[in-house]
């Protein structure tokens, strides 16, 4: 399968947004945690084609098998969803906890999801099922108190020779003023207009579209439903909020307004070959990881080509319902707080609390927020109510826990805090019994530099990194942190390195301890980062107190060949 030949740079637009939404971004911080249907033609192709099948994300099906655009439209004679109810996915949707649904109303296929007279390629018209899911969808919707947005592929569409993306029918560049003044402009009005309240237009894959058409495209948005949102795949820093990249759980985030969207295997749309479901601790620690750093988090369900939202998707989305059935005051309009990621989760605010999400339970009886200044008036597990006995130490805040955790993947600790408080914000600590990251971002840097990397593993199932970068004789890279007591720790890299840097030597020193190591090759895998966590040997932290961590290049081969995600220290 062709891998890529798709200029994703170019296609993915930038992440930056307009400063002000005008208001409409309220309803926002409420919501957190939101439903995203990719469905399409391709969820009944299922990811296979001509008897082959096609890994990676199904919905690019048309794209990675070059199918003709004639070819692909036969399609839609077979895609008669019967297994469709609205009121089914709307209620799978409130069972997970979701307050939001974004539908795609027309992907890169060029095909749409509901009745167009700007185009006959849609499901009202072009196939057997002929009835309008979206329309079906949106009164669900608004039965059920959820709000209903709509993705739109407004720059690439390979049914459309005048549109971008499909190189293999069509000789190119068409005519994209025409495409879009002719299907995407009149197609984004319909669903503005015939479906009711429209609580944001998801636009994606902007790639070259001129800053004039994203303009006259939140133009348009805003004119007809003000209250409606656009994401920054409008392109040309025009969204209301930020979208970041796929499957991206960051370690440090945008200000203001900001989601990341989540498979919940590894593709979007339907493919019946994919198993790989994120279990309900996984998505719970992306979703609270997200809130902790104001952001909302977007999970995708991909319904069969009959409509059905697969068994064992839904199962485990009613699992994260009945937690946040439990834990949702932690969550819904909860956002940043003052304590920085820690070895044992994260922590989500809301005015007069922090919440302790314990992703990674410690089996030593205690958990510790470091750096600590501010009232404590009661702790409490969420769930329970249960008090949890709290003290300070070194100042540091220590809480005593159980041995094993009380509520399953993810077990919240609501602190009530009188006045303002300050706490490690991105302080490193030593949590013991655990394993502590000590991560790209939070790193000082001389003589390298902090990178990103993005890539693929199957198509489309995108991964990221950050690292630091450009490596070379001299360059040192160090992390501060504190412990408050002494210990033995075994300290592992998180590298990846090519054969030229094979052998390459650094020197890793903390407190007294202080050695070489040399980086090893991790494979080279074309167009893929192949990061292993390697381990390096054992450290001695004398006693309580502050450290520095610190990595230096010694003899460093290749020219950009070794990149360092981070090192972890865990006892
Ligand atoms: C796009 C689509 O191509 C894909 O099919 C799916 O709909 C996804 C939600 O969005 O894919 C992208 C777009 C942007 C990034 C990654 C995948 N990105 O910016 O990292």
């Amino acid at each position: 399968m062709a891998r890529r030949d798709v200029d994703v740079a170019r296609m993915w637009g930038e992440a930056s947004v307009r400063r002000e939404d005008g208001g409409r971004g309220e309803w926002f911080a409420e919501s957190r945690f939101a439903m995203f249907v990719h469905w399409g033609l391709y969820s009944e192709a299922a990811g296979r084609w001509r008897g082959r099948t096609y890994h990676g994300i199904s919905e690019w099906l048309m794209h990675v098998a070059r199918i003709p655009a004639r070819e692909y439209g036969r399609l839609a004679r077979r895609f008669n969803p019967t297994a469709f109810r609205a009121e089914e996915w709307v209620g799978l949707a409130k069972d997970a906890g979701m307050r939001t649904i974004v539908v795609t109303a027309k992907h890169h296929d060029g095909f749409a999801m509901f009745k167009s007279a700007a185009s006959r390629f849609n499901i009202v018209d072009a196939t057997p099922f002929g009835r309008d899911p979206l329309k079906e969808l949106a009164e669900a919707c608004g039965k059920a108190g959820l709000r209903l947005g709509f993705y739109y592929s407004q720059f690439q569409d390979w049914h459309e020779a005048d549109a971008a993306g499909n190189t293999w029918d069509f000789a190119g560049p068409g005519d994209f003023e025409r495409y879009l003044r002719t299907k995407a402009m009149p197609q984004i009005e319909e669903l503005l207009t015939n479906y009711g309240p429209v609580a944001l237009i998801w636009f994606d894959t902007p790639g070259s579209i001129s800053r004039e058409a994203s303009a006259e495209l939140a133009a348009m948005v805003h004119r007809l439903q003000p209250r409606c949102l656009v994401n920054s795949r409008i392109g040309n820093g025009l969204g209301d909020y930020v979208t970041l990249g796929d499957q991206e759980i960051p370690l440090t985030a945008p200000e203001g307004l900001w989601e990341t969207v989540d498979t919940h295997n590894d593709t979007w749309g339907y493919a019946d070959n994919d198993h790989n479901w994120k279990r309900a601790g996984e998505l719970i620690g992306r979703l609270a990881r997200s809130v902790s750093l104001g952001g909302n988090y977007m999970l995708n369900v991909g319904p069969t080509g009959k409509g059905a939202i697969p068994g064992e998707s839904a199962a485990i989305l009613r699992e994260v319902g009945r937690w946040l059935g439990r834990n949702g005051e932690s969550v819904y309009g909860a956002g940043r707080s003052p304590v920085g990621r820690q070895a044992w989760g994260c922590c989500t605010a809301r005015p007069g609390a922090l919440y302790l999400h314990v992703l990674n339970w410690p089996a030593t009886g205690e958990l510790w927020v470091p750096d600590w200044k501010g009232k404590v008036r009661e702790a409490r597990f969420l769930a329970s109510c249960e008090a949890v006995a709290f003290s300070r130490k070194g100042g540091h805040l220590r809480l005593a826990i159980p041995a094993v955790a009380p509520d399953g993947p993810a077990t919240v600790i609501k602190l009530t805090v009188g006045g303002q408080v300050k706490a490690a914000g991105g302080g490193l600590f030593l949590h013991d019994g655990l394993a502590n990251e000590f991560a790209a971002p939070f790193a000082s840097l001389h003589g390298c530099r902090h990178g990103k990397r993005s890539w693929m593993e199957k198509f489309g199932d995108w991964h990221h990194a950050d690292v630091i970068v450009g490596w070379k004789r001299g360059s040192s890279a160090r992390w501060e942190f504190g412990a408050v007591r002494a210990g033995m720790y075994c300290l592992y890299a998180d590298y990846a390195c090519l054969p030229e840097a094979d052998g390459s030597e650094f020197e890793v020193s903390v407190g007294e301890s202080r050695w070489r190591f040399p980086a090893l090759c991790t494979g080279r895998a074309e167009g893929r980062v192949r990061i292993r966590r390697e381990r390096l040997g054992m450290v001695t932290v004398p006693k309580a107190g502050r450290y520095v961590l610190s990595v230096r290049g010694v003899d460093v081969r290749g020219e950009g060949a070794f990149v360092l995600q981070g090192l972890v220290l865990e006892r």
